[in-house]
């Protein structure tokens, strides 16, 4: 089986905020609570292309 590793690297966050960066990792999961409502933007640190963001209301 071939697994890759991805990371979760913020490139922004809203203002107060400060969640971590998930280093790489395959085949995992981890649970993360977002207390501050705002856009956060983030992507791969080892597949630039993989960028997404996520809206906390
Ligand atoms: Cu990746």
């Amino acid at each position: 089986m071939h697994q890759h590793a991805h990371t979760v690297t913020w490139d922004s966050e809203p203002p107060g905020a400060s969640v971590e960066n998930i280093p790489a990792s395959s085949n995992s999961s981890r649970a993360v609570g977002f207390t501050v409502a705002g856009s956060y933007e983030y992507h791969c640190a080892i597949h630039a292309v993989m960028t997404a963001s996520l809206l906390v209301q």
